[in-house]
């Protein structure tokens, strides 16, 4: 994503922050805060990863209207020490890593309006908050989300952030862990669609494969659509020690030059939890022009 074209807004920070403004939120944006949270509190148990449920009872957000960071991040801050902070909208990479390498995950303040309620063009507070905060209170994840941060400044460095965006998308954005009874949800880009909740788990069309970082760096992603692979990981444990330990220079010298996989690409050393039909993928118009997927 090349976000260093990016102007700062006149109203933000040099940090690219701005005040939350709770108070200036209608009744309107509570309701549709509380719409879409309480649609996606009926669907996700039994499909998302305990840790997430966990996430929203320590910080409280089943509590009506959308949440105030001032009293979120007092819990937060408890937990793990993150916080989250407003921002316009989309950030120059440089800015996103350097606030989550600070446990400081940024967070759009708007809210999608009922005609966008299935998609809409950048990240709401609805996705950033309600997808990506809950596992922001789990210390594993919390620790590898900080790690991704300092892992982005370092890899701006090699030129490598096309890469890494690829983990944290098919991780933090659209991750699938293995649970006792099978698949769970992790991924904030599918806690925080209702379809795309029931799709990544249900449906016939995608892959499903083991992850494996080295594959994974080397794979394309959807950014208009429904994602075509899903990557599995074991615990966030096993994310963790393959990623905070690990120098990736050496990796992304290894895999320059290589030819990238494509977004329903199956390897011969993929472990398979399912080999996708495509069907969905095939039945769409390839979408060309703005790139928005469903948050
Ligand atoms: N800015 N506000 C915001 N939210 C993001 O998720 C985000 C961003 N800037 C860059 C970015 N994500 C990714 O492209 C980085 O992982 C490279
Ligand atoms: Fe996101």
């Amino acid at each position: 994503m090349a976000n260093d074209t990016l102007a700062r807004p006149a109203c933000a920070a040099d940090d690219w922050t701005v005040p939350q403004e709770w108070d200036r939120y209608g009744a309107d944006e509570h309701a549709m805060w509380d719409r879409l949270f309480e649609r996606q509190a009926r669907l996700l148990p039994g499909r998302v990863a305990p840790a997430f449920i966990d996430g929203l009872d320590v910080l409280r957000l089943s509590k009506p209207g959308i949440p105030d960071f001032a009293e979120l991040n007092a819990r937060l801050m408890d937990a793990t020490g993150w916080q989250v902070v407003a921002v316009p909208g989309l950030v120059p990479d440089d800015v996103f890593f350097d606030h989550l390498a600070n446990r400081r995950f940024v967070a759009g303040r708007f809210i999608r309006k009922p005609d966008q309620i299935d998609y809409l063009e950048e990240p709401d507070i609805f996705h950033d908050v309600f997808g990506h905060v809950p596992l922001l209170a789990n210390p594993v994840f919390a620790d590898y989300m900080a790690a991704y941060g300092r892992g982005g400044q370092r890899a701006a460095g090699l030129g490598a952030i096309e890469r890494l965006a690829r983990l944290y998308w098919y991780t933090v954005e659209f991750g699938l862990m293995r649970g006792p009874e099978g698949l769970q949800i992790y991924g904030a880009g599918i806690v925080s669609s209702f379809s795309e909740t029931l799709f990544a788990l249900d449906d016939p069309s995608p892959n499903r494969i083991g992850f494996d970082l080295k594959r994974l760096m080397r794979t394309n992603y959807r950014i208009d659509d429904f994602q075509q692979s899903y990557f599995v990981i074991d615990s966030f444990e096993d994310l963790l020690r393959q990623t905070i330990e690990t120098d990736f220079a050496p990796l992304y010298a290894e895999l320059h030059g290589t030819p990238d996989l494509a977004v329903d690409a199956i390897e011969p050393d993929d472990r398979i939890y399912h080999r996708g039909t495509q069907h969905y993928a095939r039945s769409r118009p390839s979408q060309t022009g703005n790139p928005h997927h469903e948050p």
